[in-house]
């Protein structure tokens, strides 16, 4: 059944796309579950790509009819839990690497983590180590996320990674990388330590880096 959105998806069917999302969250489905299945979409979307029976515009027009899912799953994103004070959340800094454009999935763990009660410091996107650097001495914040999805921008990723060593950050700063090349041997090769590639995981991830519990209604689960 899952298929038939991501299929919708894969083969921008805005309209159709759009109709399945508001149909599965009436029937309760988890906000990041139909987010998983549309990551799923335009996953297929890039492999036409790169087969060359899409084009530049169709990666274009998936990120499009992503932003409109979102409208309506953002909503329903797992909510901050009640042992959260904002003068204690956790403070988390953010970008997309060096050399590197692509933000529709940051963004979306911004939303996640600011839902569920995460302070987050947004620095865009092509953003170099030192910029990085800066931020986290500025906020304090004792968790990067480095967001990588073109293959050759893990290099740089590496570098910020042996930066924040150089400069002794890394002693009290968790790294986690996410975008879709990331695996447990990207996460080795650049120092990390964690990594993240989907919806589902990314608020356990950062909830059990910074200590959080978390109670969610059972839709949320
Ligand atoms: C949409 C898209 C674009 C859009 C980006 C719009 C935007 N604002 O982001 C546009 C059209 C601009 C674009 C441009 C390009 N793209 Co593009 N693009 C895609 C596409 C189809 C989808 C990416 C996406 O948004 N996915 C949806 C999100 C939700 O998924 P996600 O990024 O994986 O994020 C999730 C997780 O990974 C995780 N996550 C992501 N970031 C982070 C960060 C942290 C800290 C954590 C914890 C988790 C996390 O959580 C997210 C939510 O689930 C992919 C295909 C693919 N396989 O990904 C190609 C793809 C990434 N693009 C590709 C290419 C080649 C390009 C271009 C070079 C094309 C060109 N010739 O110009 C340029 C890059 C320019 C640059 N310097 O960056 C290739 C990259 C190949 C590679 N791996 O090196 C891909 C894989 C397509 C392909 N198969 O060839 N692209």
């Amino acid at each position: 059944m899952s298929d038939v959105l991501i299929n919708a998806m894969a083969n921008l069917e805005e309209e159709k796309t759009l109709a399945l999302v508001r149909e599965r969250m009436q029937s309760g489905e988890s906000a990041l579950e139909i987010v998983e299945q549309c990551r799923k979409g335009v996953e297929l979307v890039g492999k036409r790509y790169h087969q060359g029976s899409y084009f530049l515009s169709d990666l274009v027009m998936s990120e499009a009819i992503f932003q409109e899912v979102m409208k309506l799953v953002e909503p329903c994103f797992p909510v901050a839990a009640d042992s959260i004070d904002q003068d204690q959340a956790p403070r988390v800094v953010m970008g997309t690497i060096e050399g590197d454009i692509h933000d529709l999935g940051k963004n979306i763990v911004i939303y996640i983590l600011r839902a569920a009660g995460y302070q987050v410091c947004d620095l865009g996107v092509d953003v170099p180590a030192e910029r990085f650097i800066t931020a986290l001495k500025e906020t304090g914040a004792t968790i990067l996320g480095v967001c990588v999805v073109l293959n050759f921008c893990i290099e740089p990723v590496k570098r910020l990674i042996d930066l924040l060593r150089e400069q002794g950050l890394k002693n009290y700063v968790h790294v986690i990388i996410g975008g879709s090349p990331v695996d447990v041997f990207v996460k080795d090769y650049t120092g990390a330590d964690y990594y993240c590639n989907n919806a589902v995981t990314v608020l356990e991830i950062f909830d059990q880096i910074s200590g959080v519990t978390r109670i969610l209604p059972s839709h949320q689960r």
